[in-house]
């Protein structure tokens, strides 16, 4: 397989104006008709004109109207080449034949439940007609489509519908025009029997936006939360970044088998799970998730449509700035602290892990051989963070200046993420430094602070220095520039007054306007760097990377007793959970060492008391304090350990949540009786704040072997009135296995069997757990009668939720990664993104001891060993083995 690299990326010689497509959509095929103005770059260059094209049967191809004979084009697997197109403008033509039934790739015009429809993003164009398959061709489409009418009654495309009508023999067309110019990457098709949810939109300078929300008949009624956020997220972009949506029509089509969700424009298509939610069959983290991805795919209208990426180096450029969007837009609508928890939780279980292992790769990669695989945790949600970053060292005001100055430099462009630095720069004339090294070095910087006061002189001082690992193709690094955003709290708890510093030989005021400031952001760019803090009235306990200002592992000489001050008082409600969670690391490590020392496991009561007044300080938000009190996950301690060790971490976290459970039991069955849902459904913050407080409270409790618990939550399973109560106290049940458990799962999967998004619920629960010797329980299940390998979202419940249980997947008799190794191979035939995702669980084996280490490899081996294999398995497996 070729690699691809960001140094080679040059200019293309042609440039296509405009691009009428006309679709014929058949029963066994389709045709595909592509009239193409051609421009060359350089007028009087006639280079050979290179199509990308892949499963396409070329019926005709012609240039001005000419024919062209066998000899004037090479064609291949992939290209069709026109050897010497004419060397002023000319029109291409090209007719096509496809084949969308036999497409299970979920990329180019594929069928699913019946209805046609496209993914395109990164290259899937090129499945559906010759095309120059690259985002910085950008041109005007015009896209007529024509079908059976009773079949397909409803013909969707891009932009504006300016023509429709009847045809002969029972079918009809339809002719859409968009009017803004795109890369091909963004068109979209959709062609089935759908209806819709209709809504309208009146933007901020008046004008009328029809919404439309598309889905099979029944299920309409659930699309009302999908069409809420859709006009929350339009606002929210008028309010916040003054973006007002640029046509007269909105369209969201919902389609069962479709990877995630798709921003084409003006005709957004979405995988069913992230449109449809009603209190009965969705949870409230289907319901954010819908919100969120909602937001996600409309922000994208300006961040990514309007003006979009140069190549595909440059994803970030439209990913991460569109997650760190959609993030504020959630944080705006619901706590900004929880929310931002989230966020960094999520970071540190999925983007640290691949900044630390064989995959790690720059928020601007480098190179891939397959574009698909680099739509990673790095580029989005590190992405979000680099974006982050900018607005904490411009504030908001001119992280929006930049912004503004962003768009009115690059509407209409494919640009690159230096083309943004440089919006940002110029807009506030900012002093930047080396910030871009954050798009090009790859790795989780570690930085590491120590304090001290001087009692005499009244200073404190703080010296930071940093490094960052090597990683693969990169093995010496440079040192970072990291906003540290922090406060000092007094003896008292509250946060003292900032006034200057002393950095870098200069004195520097840190004052607003005359007074001094309780937050200051300190510009670490150096390897060893300290800063001296003036007029420290008493020895403070600093409360350092407020609201998680960089995306780096912070190592503190803070005390136990610093971080529970830290946890009681901070002002920074991040910073609080934050030392909550860095002294539940602790506690941890400390008890993983004693499980290896074969020692008896003990609780810190100080935690244990520390957790308590969390629980008991009605002052705090409920959503906070659920996520206070949960756990570090079990990857996020392996992954602080020389040698990972499933067994043990997992059996010091269970002991810890049980020991939990049965010192606070009195608080939690209070919380989980204080918080019961009462009345109707509400998606607001207070109300799932409460569900969520109640339902963490209840999975403590189920951890306790005692009857009356086991009938409480019974009993919570039974009563519950919405899905959120039932799906948690159904997980709360069935984390110990016994009859209680087989009998909760049993009735669930009766009453729930008709709706296929909540048996791929279900699957994953079971797939999921931690119980042991699961990997029987997921084998019978592949046999399970509603259990579809060829469905992507049935794979990734079942088979892609086994390998997140780390006691189950690392079995030490190799049997998870034998069972997961069987199925990459099959799979990759189907779905070969699909399937190079599961093959990224094998990718962290060094980090096991080694008998696991061999196990894994062998896994690996016999991948990369088997013929015929796709460029993204190949690419995925044969990094992991380097
Ligand atoms: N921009 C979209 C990316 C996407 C995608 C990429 C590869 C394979 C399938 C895909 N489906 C959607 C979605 C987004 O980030 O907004
Ligand atoms: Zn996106």
């Amino acid at each position: 397989p070729k690699e691809i690299f960001l140094k080679d990326y040059k200019l293309p010689d042609y440039y296509f104006d405009t691009v009428d497509l006309s679709f014929s959509l058949g029963e066994e095929k389709a045709i595909v008709c592509a009239k193409i103005s051609v421009l060359p770059r350089i007028n009087g260059v006639a280079a050979p004109l290179a199509l990308d094209g892949i499963d396409l049967k070329l019926i005709s191809v012609k240039i001005n109207d000419n024919e062209l004979k066998e000899g004037d084009y090479h064609l291949d697997n992939r290209h069709l080449i026109l050897k010497s197109p004419p060397s002023g403008n000319f029109i291409l033509e090209t007719v096509t034949e496809i084949l969308p039934q036999k497409n299970t790739s979920l990329e180019g015009l594929y069928k699913s439940s019946g209805n046609f429809c496209t993914q395109c993003e990164a290259e899937g164009f090129r499945k559906i007609t010759f095309y120059q398959d690259r985002p910085d061709i950008m041109a005007k489409y015009t896209c007529r489509i024509e079908a059976d009418k009773s079949l397909y009654p409803v013909l969707l495309s891009n932009g504006n519908l300016i023509e429709q009508g009847d045809l002969e023999g029972g079918k009809h067309f339809v002719l859409w025009e968009d009017p803004f110019k795109k890369p091909c990457y963004l068109f979209a098709l959709v062609a089935g029997q759908l209806e819709s949810r209709d809504d309208t939109f009146i933007t901020c300078s008046g004008r009328k936006v029809d919404l439309r929300i598309w889905v099979p008949q029944q299920d309409l009624p659930k699309t009302e939360h999908a069409m809420y956020s859709l006009k929350a997220a339009m606002k929210w972009d008028e309010e916040v970044f003054g973006r007002e949506y640029d046509l007269d029509l909105f369209n969201i089509v919902a389609v069962p088998d479709f990877l995630g969700a798709m921003e084409n424009k003006s005709l957004n298509i979405f995988n069913t799970k992230l449109v449809l939610a009603s209190p009965e069959t969705a949870t409230d983290a289907d319901y954010d998730a819908i919100l969120g991805v909602t937001g996600h795919e409309y922000f994208h209208n300006w961040t990514g449509n309007r003006v979009t990426c140069r190549d595909w180096f440059q994803l970030s450029l439209k990913e991460g700035l569109t997650v760190f969007r959609h993030q504020e837009f959630s944080s705006d609508l619901g706590s900004r602290t929880v929310k931002r928890i989230g966020d960094v939780s999520k970071l540190r279980i999925y983007q640290f892990p691949q900044d630390a292992g064989p995959m790690a790769h720059p928020v601007k990669p480098h190179s891939y051989i397959k574009m698909d695989n680099f739509y990673t945790t790095t580029v989005y949600e590190k992405g979000a963070e680099v974006i982050r970053m900018y607005k904490t060292l411009l504030g908001s005001q001119g992280f929006r200046k930049g912004m503004d100055l962003y768009f009115e430099r690059h509407d209409g462009q494919a640009v690159t993420c230096e083309d943004f630095f440089a919006a940002m720069r110029d807009a506030n004339n900012y002093d930047f430094a080396n910030f871009l090294l954050w798009y090009s070095q790859a790795g989780t910087p570690i930085v590491k602070v120590n304090s001290s006061y001087n009692a005499e002189a009244h200073t404190f001082s703080l010296k930071f220095s940093q490094t960052v690992p090597p990683t693969p193709g990169q093995p010496i690094k440079e040192p970072m520039f990291i906003p540290i955003s922090m406060g000092l709290l007094d003896s008292s708890g509250k946060d003292m007054p900032l006034s200057s510093i002393y950095h870098d030989g200069k004195l520097e005021s840190i004052t607003s306007g005359g007074q001094p400031v309780y937050t200051t952001v300190l510009r670490v760019t150096k390897g060893e760097e300290e800063f001296v803090f003036n007029d420290v009235a008493e020895k403070p306990i600093p409360s350092l990377l407020r609201g998680y200002s960089a995306p780096i592992r912070l190592h503190s000489d803070l005390t136990e007793n610093d971080l529970f001050f830290l946890l009681a008082h901070d002002s920074d409600e991040f910073n609080r959970w934050e030392a909550g969670q860095i002294l539940a690391r602790k506690l941890m490590l400390s008890q993983v060492v004693n499980f290896q020392k074969d020692n008896k496991l003990v609780i810190d009561p100080r935690f244990v008391h520390g957790i308590k007044c969390i629980l008991l300080d009605s002052s705090l938000d409920k959503e906070f304090i659920a996520k206070a009190i949960t756990l570090p996950g079990e990857g996020e301690i392996m992954d602080m350990m020389e040698v990972a060790d499933p067994d043990a971490v997992h059996a010091v976290r269970s002991f810890i949540r049980k020991q939990l459970a049965f010192e606070l039991n009195q608080e939690f069955i209070n919380l989980v009786k204080e918080n019961r849902s009462s009345g109707k459904y509400e998606f607001n913050h207070d109300h799932m704040a409460r569900r969520a407080l109640k339902n963490t409270a209840l999975g403590y409790l189920a951890s306790l072997e005692d009857q009356e618990i086991t009938e409480l939550v019974l009993n919570e399973y039974k009563s519950a009135t919405n899905m959120t109560d039932q799906f948690s106290a159904l997980a709360a049940i069935a984390q110990k296995p016994g009859q209680p458990r087989e009998d909760a799962l049993a009735d669930f999967y009766n009453k729930w069997q008709h709706d296929f998004l909540i048996v791929n619920k279900w699957f994953a629960l079971q797939s999921t757990s931690d119980i042991p010797g699961n990997v029987e329980n997921v084998k019978k299940l592949l046999d399970h009668p509603a259990f579809d390998f060829s469905n992507a979202d049935k794979v990734y419940s079942l088979i892609g939720g086994f390998y997140t249980s780390p006691v189950n997947f690392h079995a030490k008799d190799g049997s998870g990664y034998k069972f997961l190794g069987d199925l990459v191979v099959p799979l990759d035939k189907l779905n070969p993104k699909a399937a190079s995702r599961m093959v990224s669980a094998f990718s962290k084996w060094k980090r096991y001891d080694d008998t696991r280490q061999n196990l894994a490899k062998a896994q690996l081996e016999m991948i990369v060993s088997t013929n015929g294999l796709s460029e993204n398995v190949y690419e995925i497996a044969s990094k992991s083995l380097a």
